[in-house]
């Protein structure tokens, strides 16, 4: 297992806000597994617990080493529902936390909440209150938990792919995304697009008030190496004498694509 980095740029302010931890399993006989194919035997397997510690050791140790070069974002990693029901590695990942002084952040899916509410908000609030920032993940894609929304201390919404990806193709799809910015700006959130792909998506959604946006358009998930040349190549290009931002590409590059 190895972790690959996902850089959330900010688009306003035009650079790296965080970056996000995701799980890779590569297999000797199978190849690269992704995520979406083994937690769910992890988590049948009752090994959802340690993996998830594991990797929290190492985001912790990749975040120390990004400040040690100068670049103190936030790193975020995706928390399974389960968890949040589980006394005992809510304590232990609180303890590890702590002990770390490092920025993190969790990414917790809606329908985790569903499932058990008040003890999931109880530990959400337990992870707020010692800096971990919280981040809603995959808005959308499950049932509807609006009552639940403004109960969370996550201080950012992200928005399913499936909505971003046909964001400029789709008639509802606009819609969603742009009632759904609004409903979170309301509650005091901040808004990740996942899954933007096409420099007109990250056009629309720029338009749309959209905070941070996230997807193979900025970046694909890269080692930690590779995050970190992705961030010194950026602090030097926001910096440079064109004032351009890496995130603004010219027309050229486009007409390319
Ligand atoms: O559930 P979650 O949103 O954490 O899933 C992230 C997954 O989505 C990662 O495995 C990542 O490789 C994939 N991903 C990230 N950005 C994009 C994108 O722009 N398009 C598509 N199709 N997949 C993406
Ligand atoms: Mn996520």
């Amino acid at each position: 297992m190895f972790l690959h980095y996902q850089p959330k740029v900010h688009v306003r302010r035009q650079e790296v806000a965080s970056a996000e931890a995701l799980l890779r399993w590569q297999h000797p006989n199978h190849g690269l597994i992704l995520p979406g194919d083994f937690i769910s035997v992890a988590e049948e397997a009752g090994e959802i617990g340690a993996l998830t510690l594991w990797t929290l050791h190492r985001v912790i140790e990749d975040q120390k080493r990004l400040a040690a070069a100068g670049y103190d974002i936030r790193l975020f990693l995706n928390i399974s529902g389960m968890l949040l029901a589980d006394v005992a590695f809510v304590a232990k990942a609180c303890e590890i936390v702590l002990g770390s002084n490092a920025k993190l952040g969790f990414e917790i899916t809606e329908t985790a909440v569903i499932r058990d509410p008040e003890s999931a908000i109880r530990h959400l609030q337990e992870f707020a209150a010692i800096g971990v920032e919280l981040a809603i993940d995959d808005y959308g894609a499950g049932l509807s938990s609006l009552a639940y929304l403004k109960q969370l201390p996550a201080r950012e919404l992200k928005i399913d792919k499936m909505f971003v990806m046909q964001l400029t193709s789709s008639n509802r799809d606009p819609l969603i995304v742009r009632s759904t910015i609004d409903l979170a700006h309301a509650l005091e959130m901040e808004v990740t697009a996942e899954g933007v792909e096409t420099p007109s998506a990250l056009a629309l959604l720029s338009v749309m008030g959209c905070d941070m946006v996230q997807g193979f358009l900025i970046s694909r998930p890269m080692g930690i190496d590779a995050l970190e040349a992705f961030l010194q190549q950026d602090s030097h290009l926001t910096r440079g004498v064109s004032g351009q931002s890496p995130f603004v590409r010219p027309e050229s590059f486009w007409k390319r694509a």
